[in-house]
């Protein structure tokens, strides 16, 4: 029995075990997601899917790295469409059940697409929405690099993969964390792309990868093309191996793709024809039969073990390495290289003349040895020492790792001036915390898309430093040019400042608010942007949420409060992507105060087991800061909750004003003037429509809705009271409080796009200064 530690990488005895693994992976890939559209019963009539073709594709690459190159501490972004595939290794490596599999696409069972929370078998990166997880890994080498150079991990360097599907490479986002990669000096990272040459509606461009492969080199990457196997290889050395290997070389890839799917028949009569006079090819052509020869044409080196393996063990050093790998989409499947075969499903029949061909008995589908031509004792012997699975993960821990919590304070401090802004409250809490030498000030990191600067992260990263792997001048500095910024990078520093693309920052944040589960050291990451520009990075942002990364958005200036700089930068739609958004808590303070106590709140959060990201709306604009003193004046409590009473209503109150964030000062002056008239009415501050909601959603789910903050909030009104609600930006955030109680709302927000100029007129224009806020109040009391 071979111990693949000690012998070479491509001893044929490695060589014919793992070959007996890729069939059984492919096997069992494609039965998995036959057995949920074909056997298990449907209750819903819906076609179940699964990807058999693209499994298949990635079947020997993924044989290759799992079974012999990985190691526990590379992480893995799998493409999507392989999540058959991913599981099927897992189950042989006895990490996934057989139910999971049986229940593939099924509610517990194993997921569409890899899945760092609801899969069992250790996924590293979820992934679904193509090209995110290419990207992520790019980020986690990043944060791997940030986290050992600060001491704070202890765990072996590893490597990070993605496995690309080609057409994934369409996707923008790729090539921004390419160009960020490289501006940080990127390491240790690996995109191997199953090259096959198809997307999901077509055969893909020939072209298209001269400019692909030309942008890798001129990164620096270090670009493998892995193009024949062994058997073309051996074959282009024959007499005529130069005009078969030209004639392969030049053939369009529909062409390809269309003899793949016909077969050894076609492929003769192709060859025949065009190269029929040339002196050697009627030999090789003579020297297989039908089968052998579509077996030879399609010797791509993606599924040739012998040189994946010699490939990925001769890849030692740490540049960046892009491993374009030719691939046949369905390969060795009926539809292997047709071009509608992205969703294809084999028949029953097709499938039956498969499990033939594996070698399979009725009834041995799952059996973990069934069919192949190895010993079984020499396989679990074999499997039994894959490096990937050895104990349990490096340092004999799980791969998921753990990081002790980073205590935090109950109150964070802040020298509150009479008046200021959210956002200027932020850099001061922030500044603050930069100060001291506690874990909590070593722990955050801090980033930004080219808004460090005006989203006031400046105090923090003054004192903190900007994150280089290597140390940095700050030439401004020694010239003496005056600047408030110091920007100087060290390998202690806490802030990565990005590029632009806020798709970055959010798959920054990902992997950052994943390094205690990769690399075991818990950071408490906090992003910085416009609040407009969550929109441009909204899907990595909800990636980043999806699987449960941990960390805090704080997003300014926000709403069309940002006034003179237009309506290109007001967000409208923010708020409710905040509630909208699963695992990612939002909030809206007024106050400075309120903010500090979020804050305080927010880095426990983001630890807990049970807890979750947030999202900070804040804001540009000053207002007047209340004077609540220590303790008593504020309810922070009430405040995480998601709102208090600012100014309580009266027992017999007709109705009350309900604001949340920047209008604060509007609603507070509509209020003084409505209590001329309605003495009782009450000004409500919301802090969060999200932690409202979300708490009455809850208590509703376990029959104590009256038992929800928001539900004892606005029982201190009469059942008939009426409500007129504010904020800047959609009134839907908003607009729900009425169904609490069943009371009468008058909901007032942006609902056109804005345009620029100052405060008074904006909010004029809008509906929301103080007079609109007592017309409404004078239209619900008139029902
Ligand atoms: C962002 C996004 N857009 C669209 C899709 C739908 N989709 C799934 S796979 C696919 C094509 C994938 O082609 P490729 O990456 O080459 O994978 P292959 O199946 O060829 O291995 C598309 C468009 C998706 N999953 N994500
Ligand atoms: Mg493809």
């Amino acid at each position: 029995m071979p111990d693949a530690s000690t012998v070479s990488a491509t001893h044929p005895d490695k060589i014919r075990l793992l070959e007996a693994l890729e069939r059984k992976v492919l096997w069992l890939s494609a039965w998995t997601i036959h057995n949920a559209n074909h056997i298990r019963p449907s209750r819903d009539g819906l076609k179940v899917g699964g990807h058999q073709a693209s499994s298949a594709s990635l079947a020997s690459i993924m044989t290759a790295l799992y079974f012999d190159v990985l190691r526990p501490q590379d992480r893995v972004a799998v493409k999507p469409h392989a999540s058959p595939v991913f599981h099927a290794i897992q189950y042989m490596l006895g990490r996934q059940t057989r139910e999971k599999l049986e229940r593939f696409r099924a509610l517990g069972g194993a997921q569409s697409y890899p899945s760092r929370t609801k899969d069992t078998d250790d996924v590293d990166f979820s992934t679904g929405s193509v090209g995110l997880g290419v990207a992520v890994t790019a980020f986690a080498s990043l944060v791997q690099d940030y986290v050992r150079l600060k001491g704070l991990s202890d765990q072996p360097e590893g490597r990070m993969v993605a496995l690309v599907g080609d057409a994934e490479m369409d996707e923008g986002n790729v090539f921004e964390a390419m160009l960020e990669g490289w501006k940080h000096d990127l390491r240790n990272t690996w995109w191997i792309i199953d090259y096959n040459r198809q997307s999901l509606d077509s055969v893909v461009s020939d072209r298209l990868w001269v400019p692909i492969e030309g942008m890798f080199r001129s990164l620096d990457w270090n670009v493998q093309i892995l193009k024949y196997g062994k058997k073309l290889q051996a074959a282009f050395a024959q007499e005529g191996g130069d005009a078969l290997r030209q004639w392969i070389d030049t053939c369009p890839n529909q062409l390809y793709s269309a003899l793949t799917f016909k077969g050894g028949a076609a492929w003769r009569e192709a060859l025949s024809r065009d190269l029929g006079d040339t002196r050697g090819i009627r030999h090789i052509l003579d020297a297989h039969d039908d089968a052998a020869l579509g077996g030879l044409m399609t010797n791509l080196a993606g599924h040739d073990l012998p040189t994946l393996l010699e490939t990925f063990h001769g890849t030692t050093d740490d540049r960046p390495a892009c491993f374009i790998a030719y691939t046949v989409k369905g390969r060795g499947l009926p539809f292997q290289g047709h071009k509608d075969n992205h969703a294809g499903l084999m028949n029953p029949e097709q499938m039956a003349a498969f499990k033939v061909a594996c070698g399979l008995a009725e009834g041995q589908e799952w059996d973990r040895h069934a069919g192949l031509d190895v010993d079984p004792g020499d396989l679990d012997a074999f499997l039994a020492q894959v490096p990937f699975a050895q104990g349990t993960g490096p340092k004999g821990a799980s791969r998921r790792l753990k990081s002790a919590a980073i205590p935090v304070p109950s109150t964070l401090a802040v020298d509150l001036g009479a008046r200021m802004s959210t956002q200027e409250g932020f850099g001061k809490i922030l500044g603050e915390i930069a100060k001291g030498d506690d874990d909590l000030a070593a722990r955050i990191v801090t980033t930004s898309p080219d808004v460090t600067v005006s989203t006031n992260l400046g105090p923090w990263v003054n004192r903190r430093g900007l994150f280089a792997r290597q140390e940095t001048q700050d030439i401004f500095r020694e010239q003496k040019v005056v600047s408030a910024q110091r920007w100087q990078g060290a390998p202690g520093g806490q802030h990565i400042e990005l590029g632009i693309a806020e798709h970055n920052l959010f798959l920054m944040l990902a992997a950052l608010g994943l390094s205690h589960d990769l690399f075991g050291a818990r950071l408490l990451p906090i992003g910085t942007l416009y609040d407009p520009f969550i929109k441009r990075g909204l899907d990595a942002m909800n990636y980043a949420a999806y699987q449960d990364a941990r960390f805090m958005v704080v997003a300014t200036p926000s709403g069309v409060t940002l006034a003179p700089e237009g309506g290109a930068h007001q967000s409208i739609v923010t708020p409710l992507i905040g509630m909208g958004l699963p695992n990612v808590s939002s909030y809206e303070p007024a106050f400075v105060d309120e903010l500090a106590a979020i804050m305080a709140w927010g880095f426990d959060h983001m630890q807990r087991p049970d807890g979750g990201s947030l999202y900070l709306r804040l804001s540009t604009r000053q207002v007047d800061q209340p004077r609540r003193g220590e303790s008593g004046g504020l309810d922070r409590d009430a405040v995480i909750q998601g709102g208090y009473w600012l100014r309580p209503p009266a027992p017999d109150a007709e109705f009350a004003i309900v604001y949340c964030g920047a209008l604060a000062p509007e609603a507070l002056e509509a209020h003084a003037q409505v209590l001329e008239d309605c003495p009782g009415a009450g000004l409500l501050a919301v802090t969060s429509p999200d932690r409202l909601h979300a708490g009455w959603t809850a208590a509703q789910r376990q029959g104590r809705g009256w038992d929800a903050h928001v539900h004892h909030l606005l029982s201190a009104l009469p059942p008939d009271a009426r409500l007129v609600t504010v904020i800047d930006g959609h009134p839907a955030t908003l607009s729900w409080l009425g169904s609490v109680r069943g009371q009468a709302v008058a909901a007032l927000g942006v609902e056109k796009f804005g345009q620029s100029a100052d405060i008074p007129d904006l909010y004029q224009a809008q509906g929301l200064d103080a007079d609109a806020i007592v017309d409404a109040c004078a239209r619900v009391l008139l029902g």
